[in-house]
């Protein structure tokens, strides 16, 4: 049989800001899942992948920044392809699309298209900003929606009511750049003419959905656009950053970014096979009907890759003699959300790859993405589920049964793989379990179902245990040694299996354990589940694999949410009503009591002008219940009852933080009666 070829891309994330966990889970992580896997049994595999460094993503953070466009994109490729390999992402190549092999690349495809007569010129009117003297990209401009009257609308589309409009409809338009109101000025682009291909995007999709069953989600989407019916697209923009448009009468016009960056795959490819002196070898990829082409993305982008960017290989094959394959799926992924919430730099939401990677081990962050995919709807991160992760499967489970085998080994049985004479049906059991992973969690692999894969991994850990408890190797060591060498012989064996069916996600630490039961050539992944060890093989000594993270790491990290990089908690602004409706009274505290087993609360009578109410405050740190006596504070009187330890609150009293960190209850220096309302 010959092996697998096979090609396969992630998305090209804009070198605009760093990566969060969000992007690892969506295109990155699944990806080099399953290209570790298939290394591993053999296939002759690429993955390539690289910066997005043109766009208006790219100019609008200079903008920001008030850099040019090269510093933000030569930062954050750096930055970015740091962060991969810190994460263990085994890229063939991260390259990058502002190389002059990228835009070679990207221009010969549209001259290619423009000498075949398929880019149509049109004119058609756009904002301009007459004070920057620039066209101003969709995101540029801001204005009020004509259908729903949503203040903050982009040129041609609503965010909230998803309405499209032409942006000539946008009420009251206003450029980001200057603040001004831009006119509408006309200009000419190139349109790629998609809709010309809709029937055989539609064929193309279908058949290949049967052979390779593309998920229920991206079928979804690219049945929606073809409902609606593709139209024509155009692909230049009035920019100056980005690839300049080859053709004569076209000053500041660039190649529309998504028209090049699905082509940075292809030119990434290039550089890859530059790199090693092999200028075509590209081209056994990207141009052999036998290689199988798989594209990672984000939902986000699923447009682009099922449909844009086929039809423009469709377009190349149609009139040129080298033809390109076409992805053969698309297994996009749904989005993974932080503690409930979307991603947010500017919210604080959220933490950063490097920002990780420089607290945890990388293998404990892949191994809790991995299991928690967001495959077939969005799925969240959550500070607590990692720490629970870590400690409770990889530790507990996976390291505990490692650590276990390798002691007795090495106190038993001189740092050797014990001889295994007869074996018993527990024995047998457990050998046919081994025999039987490789192929259980390969094909899961080959299915895109990864988080199944990897709680198959995670069940030959716990099967393992439970055959070493069984076992009771402690017992028949003084019994029955034989019995007892069988044990421990299988259950190296089983971490050998262990070492090669993990290692897709948690490759750090396959590389450890490999090291431990010194092994120097590897077998093929399916044969991984085989008793590949000699009795009489010496060990290595052990290495600590996982350590517990504790409590207060985790807190620290939950505490820091919400909060921006000055430290500071973004504002939320609320309306005069919710504000009116707090009732704010002057109060006085006649009394305070601590509540048993608390170290937090104290139990305080207040006395308004009406009544006399029990608050419980968590103050106990700050104050001793008799320092509280007699004080005239400041309480929300009409909070909903709630208990806390077993005892009735009735409101809530107003305290500040001081700068060292304690809490102050807040004492108003005014003369005032007691049940004054607080305005
Ligand atoms: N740079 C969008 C993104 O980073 C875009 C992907 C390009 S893939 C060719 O999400
Ligand atoms: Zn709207």
């Amino acid at each position: 049989m010959s092996k697998e070829r096979i090609l396969v891309t992630s998305a090209l994330p804009y070198a605009n800001g760093p990566i969060h966990l969000g992007h690892l889970s969506g295109a990155y992580l699944p990806a080099d899942i399953f290209v570790r896997y298939h290394r591993s049994k053999g296939s002759d595999i690429i993955y390539v992948c690289g910066s997005d460094e043109h766009g208006v993503p790219i100019t609008i953070t200079a903008d920001k920044e008030n850099v040019a466009p090269k510093v933000i994109i030569d930062r954050f490729h750096e930055a970015n392809k740091k962060s991969f390999e810190r994460f263990g992402m085994s890229f063939d190549i991260y390259s990058r699309t502002s190389l002059p092999v990228h835009h070679k690349t990207a221009r010969t495809f549209f001259s290619n298209f423009f000498d075949a007569g398929l880019l149509k010129e049109k004119k058609s009117f756009h904002f301009y900003d007459e004070k920057v003297k620039m066209f101003l990209p969709d995101r540029y401009v801001e204005g009020t929606c004509p259908k729903c009257g949503y203040e903050e609308a982009r040129s041609d589309e609503c965010e909230k009511c998803g309405a499209l409009y032409d942006p000539s409809e946008l009420v009251n338009p206003k450029s980001k750049i200057s603040g001004d109101t831009p006119i509408l000025k006309e200009t000419s682009h190139w349109y790629f003419p998609l809709g010309d291909f809709q029937k055989r995007l539609e064929q193309y999709i279908n058949e290949n959905n049967k052979k390779f069953n593309w998920k229920e989600n991206v079928l979804q989407y690219c049945r929606g656009w073809f409902k609606d019916g593709l139209k024509d697209r155009a692909v230049t923009r009035d920019l100056d950053w980005g690839i300049k448009v080859p053709l004569e009468n076209a000053e500041g016009k660039v190649i529309y970014v998504w028209f090049e960056a699905v082509l940075g795959y292809i030119s990434a490819t290039k550089d890859l096979f530059n790199n090693n002196g092999d200028e075509e070898g590209w081209r056994n990829y990207w141009q052999n009907p036998d290689t199988r082409y798989i594209a990672f993305i984000g939902k986000d982008n699923t447009v682009f890759h099922t449909i844009i960017f086929p039809a423009m290989l469709l377009a190349w094959n149609d009139n040129n003699s080298d033809k390109y394959i076409l992805p053969e799926n698309v297994p996009a992924n749904e989005f993974l959300n932080f503690e409930g919430k979307k991603f947010s730099k500017s919210r604080g939401w959220g933490i950063d790859v490097s920002e990780f990677l420089d607290l945890f081990p990388a293998d404990s962050l892949r191994y809790t993405l991995a299991s928690n995919l967001p495959e077939n709807k969005d799925t969240d991160f959550y500070w607590k589920e990692f720490q629970a992760k870590n400690n409770s499967e990889l530790a507990d489970i996976l390291g505990n049964f490692i650590n276990r085998t390798f002691t007795f080994a090495h106190k038993h049985f001189d740092g050797e793989v014990p001889y295994a004479g007869n074996y018993s049906e527990l024995d047998n059991l457990m050998i046919n379990e081994l025999k039987s992973y490789p192929r259980k969690v390969g094909s899961l692999i080959e299915s895109y179902k990864i988080k199944d894969a990897v709680l198959e991994m995670m069940n030959l850990a716990r099967a393992a245990n439970k055959y070493f408890n069984d076992s009771k190797p402690w017992e028949t060591l003084k019994t029955d040694k034989e019995k007892c060498a069988v044990c421990i012989n299988l259950s190296l064996q089983t971490i050998y299996t262990l070492a090669f069916i993990f290692e897709p996600v948690t490759p750090f630490i396959s590389e450890k354990l490999l090291k431990m039961l010194n092994v120097v050539s590897r077998v093929n992944w399916f044969e991984s589940g085989n008793l590949n060890l000699q009795p009489g093989h010496k060990l290595n000594k052990p290495e600590i694999l996982f350590n517990k993270i504790e409590d207060d790491k985790i807190e620290a990290q939950i505490n820091k949410l919400g909060k921006t990089e000055n430290g500071e908690s973004e504002m939320e602004l609320i309306d005069y009503e919710d504000f009116s409706r707090i009732d704010l009274r002057i109060a006085r505290i006649i009394n305070a009591e601590i509540i048993p087993k608390s170290d937090k609360l104290l139990k305080i009578q207040v006395e308004t002008d009406k009544e006399t109410r029990q608050i419980v405050a968590g103050i106990a740190k700050h104050y001793s219940p008799d320092e509280l006596k007699g004080r005239k504070i400041i309480i929300v009187s009409n909070l909903k009852p709630a208990k806390l330890f077993g005892h009735e609150s009735n409101g809530m009293l107003l305290a500040v933080e001081t700068d060292n960190g304690d809490l102050k209850v807040i004492e108003p220096d005014v003369n005032a009666s007691i049940g004054s309302k607080v305005k």
